[in-house]
């Protein structure tokens, strides 16, 4: 097929590719017959297949453990590399209808002036990587896990009022990792090279526009997580932009839905690869692109992982915002809200009591079935690392009526005390839960599942697990690609029988034990105050 043409026969196929902290993965979906089936799938792992950057865990060994930077040329090499994967992998390749995005969010990559004519002239004979060296202003990109920004974080509330300002403005209080600390202490840093930077990216817009072969905007979801966009109007906040750095209005990128298609994929990876000039799809942050990757498109349904920490989300129709600070909003991609709330001690704190019993994980799940609901009124605060929500600085165990000995009651209070606090700091986002879809690696736990259904009075489902942010983005891509064409299809259509939780693993709340958790619930948000207070 001839270079920029787009003469699609059999039915399309969509891309989603998430850039995540450690890897890029690739994911190709085929819609024949109006229901999505994953037709391929490839991950780039940064440390392991491109070594010559020196990353570990995918970020820069740094010898502040605070400043967490990656090199952006790495994104790039991969992105290459991911689509070089597709060309050889025998799909046919002229099928693809439109390619989205996911990637981590709030890290960002500062470009100088030579990127757009850059861009504009890619060469597809030679690597991305050896055209792209030239259009940094800084070679290094901070991501989500630096935390070196406090000051900055301090200096932005203290221009706008207060952290409450900012929250009701943004979706968030100025949290470290953030963009617009990021870029303040930049500029504070390197006045000279911030005043060079033309463009401001989030990763997520970075990579779209390496596909697009211009600069593209940033969507909602991965804008609410800058602390520079106004929630209610998804537009960059003039204060916010002023808090942060000088001239910043003129670098950034504009916002656009989510579900714009900003541009085709440009003649490097048609000529390069034999691609079409499918749809580019906006990108959006991996938390977004989750939330369609497990399903939750309507507001009553939220999604709880289970993995090193446990985080609750899910849409919400009704913007609101946590004042009490922990929690964030985001764009979702379905052009809802979403509220988003992290616990820092999730599989940690319960590996940190099953191993103080002596249990392994079969025996721990049989202390929760030998054990009553409630527990008998015994509570624990199991902040074992310190916790983010509530806000914890420093590690505290708590136990009231416990004792500490008593291996299958410690089991039953570590997971009802955080059952129970995920289902009280996420009472902010004002959605009455109908179901949970579960996720993580403790989601395997059906006993723990079973207390979960309890606490929340839900039904819980168990999801399969994958990368439910690579194939949120492909789902997004064959949304928008519909949507561009004058087919809109319904989200609950678009996830229908890939992104949905497993029918038969629900598990039903029981009348009883929700009416001991609902009086528990009062009594462990009185016990976590004192202490939270008192520490
Ligand atoms: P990550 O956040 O690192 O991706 P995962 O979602 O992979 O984490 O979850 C890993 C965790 O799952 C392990 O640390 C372990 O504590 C937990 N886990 C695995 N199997 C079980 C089980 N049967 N019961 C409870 N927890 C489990
Ligand atoms: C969310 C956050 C992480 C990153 C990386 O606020 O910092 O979830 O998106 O996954």
């Amino acid at each position: 097929m001839k270079p920029g043409s787009r003469q699609v026969t059999a039915p399309p196929l969509y891309l989603g590719l998430d850039a995540s902290t450690q890897g890029l993965t690739l994911q190709a979906l085929d819609v024949e017959g109006g229901a999505a089936r994953l037709v391929f799938e490839h991950t780039i792992s940064f440390d392991r297949d491109l070594p010559q950057y020196g990353t570990r865990h995918g970020v820069l060994p740094n010898g502040d453990a605070r400043v967490v930077v990656a090199p952006p040329l790495m994104w790039v090499e991969a992105l290459d590399r991911a689509l070089a994967a597709l060309a050889s992998s025998g799909l046919d390749r002229t099928r693809v209808g439109a390619i989205a995005g996911s990637a981590q969010q709030h890290g960002s990559v500062y470009l100088n002036a030579a990127v757009e004519p850059t861009l504009a002239a890619l060469d597809p004979r030679r690597p991305l990587v050896d055209q792209l060296a030239g259009v940094f202003s800084r070679a290094v990109a901070p991501v989500w896990l630096d935390a070196s920004t406090s000051v900055e974080c301090a200096e932005i509330a203290s221009a706008m009022g207060g952290d409450l300002i900012v929250a009701r403005l943004t979706g968030s209080r100025p949290f470290e990792r953030f963009t617009a600390a990021q870029i303040r202490r930049f500029w504070k840093a390197d006045p000279e090279a911030y005043a060079r930077t033309t463009r401001i990216d989030l990763v997520s817009s970075f990579l779209a526009s390496l596909l697009a072969g211009r600069g593209a905007p940033v969507d909602p979801g991965d804008a609410s997580g800058t602390n520079l966009m106004e929630l209610s109007s998804r537009r960059w906040s003039a204060a916010a932009l002023a808090a942060a750095a000088p001239d910043l209005d003129a670098k950034l990128p504009p916002i656009v839905p989510s579900s714009t298609v900003v541009g085709t994929l440009a003649p490097y990876w048609q000529r390069r690869y034999g691609l079409p000039a499918a749809d580019v799809v906006a990108w959006s942050g991996d938390n977004p692109c989750s939330l369609i990757g497990i399903g939750l498109v309507e507001e009553g349904r939220v999604g709880i992982s289970l993995g090193t920490s446990d985080t609750l989300f899910g849409p919400m129709q009704t913007p609101r915002v946590d004042e009490t600070m922990t929690g964030h909003v985001f764009g979702a991609p379905t052009g809802d809200d979403m509220g988003i709330t992290v616990f820092s001690n999730g599989s940690l704190a319960r590996e940190r009591v099953r191993d103080a019993c002596g249990f392994d994980w079969p025996a721990f799940s049989d202390a929760l079935r030998r054990t009553p609901p409630g527990n008998g009124g015994a509570l624990m605060l199991p902040w074992f690392v310190p916790e983010i929500t509530p806000r914890v600085t420093a590690p505290a165990v708590h136990r009231l009526g416990l004792d500490p000995a008593d291996g299958p009651r410690n089991a039953r209070a570590v997971v009802e005390a955080q059952m129970m606090s995920m289902a009280n700091h996420s009472r902010w986002m004002g959605v009455t839960i109908a179901a949970i879809h579960a996720t993580g690696g403790a989601a395997a736990n059906r006993e723990i599942l079973r207390i979960m259904a309890d606490v929340f009075g839900a039904d819980v489902y168990q999801v399969p697990v994958g990368n439910s942010a690579c194939l949120g983005a492909a789902l997004r891509a064959w949304h928008a690609d519909a949507r561009a064409s004058g087919r809109e299809i319904a989200w609950t259509d678009i996830v229908r029988g890939i992104a949905e939780p497993i029918a038969a693993s629900r598990i039903r709340p029981v009348a009883a034990n929700v009416r001991v958790y609902a009086a528990l619930r009062e009594r462990y948000a009185r016990f976590e105050q004192t202490r939270v207070k008192s520490g």
